[in-house]
């Protein structure tokens, strides 16, 4: 019947829920939103994506009434599948900003991830579970990976026991997934983890579906290593929005016309990387600088297409920042950022803005929360916001020539320098400023970013392999995830960067977008050396 078809979706407006509604629909279910408690009771199938923070989602929930339809929607053990926070507030209370009292349907509070024993916050990622019991929905899920992306989790206890269906290692053994009866909720994103979250989402929205088993492979443990397609996009001398790609940052051909090197289509080369086998995809709007983002219509379109096909974590960048338009309309970072989001991104990245607020930060000491870092991590949670690095080698003879951090390199200067600091640049490197990127990451760490870009304008595009000297300088100096950026030629370089720094993903455009190595390729080979990754 018809109405097996339709899903019932309780989105409360505190973020993107898009990625989600892509995926029902991509599965061929229609979507009916909650506007009324009534409208959860009716429900034959209710999905719940929590976005936001704990204690704001609770807020909405008691002040429309939504909280009782939910608990008692639950109680007759009617088919939900809650997801992320949708999970969290089950539980009885949440220490987001709290402590803060849940639905309370499931014992059991939620706490923040300890970063004190070297595992880094938030935790994001593909990872590993460990199921527990028959969850109706994972199957054989146990072998695979599912995304993540939290700071804080639920824990085990003899008191949830039997609610639990599966766990996840992390430091510490957390809950990532529930089920009691028809009642389901997950920490992860299904909607985010590919062809195995769709899976999980079908077997929900269609049980009786006959599932083709996945094949058997995968022998997911722990937190994979991420391998992210790059694309840096803008428009070409026509006005067409066009994946370009630099040599040390210049994308222009050394040709007479001089024209914009063009490797393809935005949303083309997305969905390609996505059935290749990205975990993620990033895009890079290298002129937004100096034009406005909102104004770049074509770059929302870039995001909306690609999510409707895209089940991984998309990343956006380029022209974050408070801004007045030739009119005199003044837009803030965070109605930007907020555009970027409803158009399916899932985080956003912040260049030039974040080099400015960090500045200020270490001249003040002093958090102003008024930054776009801290207002975009304040409203979308750090694990949103992501900060692009765009550091140039400078080499030092002495490193007490300079007060920034400098580090011995493995491979002296033109002059036999053996120092080198790596200084910040912005607007698309074409600027240096007087702060070092281990400076900024740490600054911007405090500020609230929730994971570190680190491109390197020296290595960018030569093939040559990752800066590693830089990449362990970052990774060890914050407990955010660190993105290696930049150089990549053969496999081997991802090997490197992992065995050598502890980078949580490397990232890659060139060798991708000019066919010269396979995703695919570099996954078989991260593998064989014993790295964990998504297959
Ligand atoms: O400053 O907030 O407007 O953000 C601008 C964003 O655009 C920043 O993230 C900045 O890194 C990026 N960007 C600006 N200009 C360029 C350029 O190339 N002319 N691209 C640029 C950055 C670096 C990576 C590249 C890797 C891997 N490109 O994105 O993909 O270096 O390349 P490879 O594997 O081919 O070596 P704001």
């Amino acid at each position: 019947s018809s109405g097996d078809s339709v899903v019932t979706l309780l989105d409360y407006g505190a973020g993107n829920v898009r990625s989600v509604r892509n995926a029902i629909r991509f599965l061929g279910f229609e979507i009916k939103d909650v506007q009324t408690p009534q409208d959860i009771l009716n429900a034959s199938r209710l999905v719940f994506p929590g976005v936001g923070a704990f204690a704001a989602a609770m807020e909405v929930l008691s002040k429309t009434g939504m909280d009782e339809a939910l608990c008692s929607y639950i109680e007759k053990d009617r088919p939900f599948l809650g997801i992320c926070l949708g999970l969290q507030l089950l539980f009885e209370s949440s220490e987001e900003n709290g402590p803060v009292k849940g639905l309370g349907l499931v014992p059991g509070t939620v706490g923040r991830f300890d970063s004190s024993n070297g595992f880094r916050v938030p935790h994001i990622g593909w990872n590993a579970l460990q199921i527990t019991k028959d969850s109706g929905i994972l199957d054989d899920v146990g072998n695979h990976h599912v995304y993540f992306v939290h700071s804080y989790r639920a824990m085990p206890s003899d008191d949830n026991n039997e609610w639990i269906s599966s766990t996840c290692d992390y430091g510490d053994k957390f809950i990532s997934s529930i089920r009691r009866g028809n009642v389901h909720a997950v920490q992860f994103h299904p909607e985010k983890s590919g062809d195995v979250g769709l899976s999980i989402l079908r077997r929900f929205l269609n049980p009786k579906s006959n599932m083709t088993k996945k094949p058997g492979e995968g022998n997911a443990s722990k937190l994979a290593k991420r391998v992210i397609a790059c694309l840096d996009v803008r428009a070409n001398d026509k006005g067409d929005l066009v994946v370009t790609k630099g040599d040390q940052y210049d994308v222009r051909e050394h040709t007479k016309e001089n024209e914009v090197r063009n490797l393809g289509k935005p949303v083309d080369l997305a969905g390609q990387y996505y059935k290749d086998g990205a975990d993620e995809v990033s895009f890079l709007n290298i002129t937004g600088f100096r034009d406005f983002p909102l104004g770049d219509l074509p770059m929302l379109q870039v995001l909306q297409y690609t999510s409707e096909n895209v089940f991984v974590p998309l990343t956006v960048g380029g022209g974050i920042r408070d801004f007045t338009d030739s009119t005199g309309r003044y837009y803030s970072s965070l109605e930007v950022a907020s555009e970027y989001f409803r158009s399916g991104a899932d985080k956003i990245s912040i260049g030039s803005d974040a080099v400015y607020a960090a500045e200020e930060y270490i001249r003040t000491g002093v958090k102003t929360g008024k930054t776009s870092l801290e207002q975009i991590s304040r409203v979308y949670g750090n694990q949103a916001v992501v900060v692009s690095i765009d550091p140039r080698r400078v080499y030092v003879k002495d490193p007490n020539d300079v007060k920034l951090k400098t580090i011995r390199v493995s491979n002296p200067g033109p002059n036999g320098e053996e120092y080198a600091w790596y200084q910040c640049t912005v607007n698309g490197g074409r600027e240096g400023r007087p702060i070092g990127a281990y400076e900024l990451a740490k600054a911007v760490e405090e500020l609230g970013a929730g994971e570190i870009l680190l491109n390197c304008i020296d290595c960018d595009g030569q093939g040559k392999g990752f800066d590693v000297d830089l990449i362990k300088l970052i990774s060890d100096a914050v407990s955010i995830p660190v993105i290696a950026s930049s150089g990549a030629g053969v496999p081997a370089h991802f090997s490197e960067v992992f065995s050598k720094t502890n980078a949580s993903a490397a990232l890659a455009a060139g060798i991708f977008h000019r066919k010269e190595v396979p995703i695919q390729s570099v996954k078989e080979h991260l593998l064989k050396e014993g790295i964990e990754v998504r297959i």
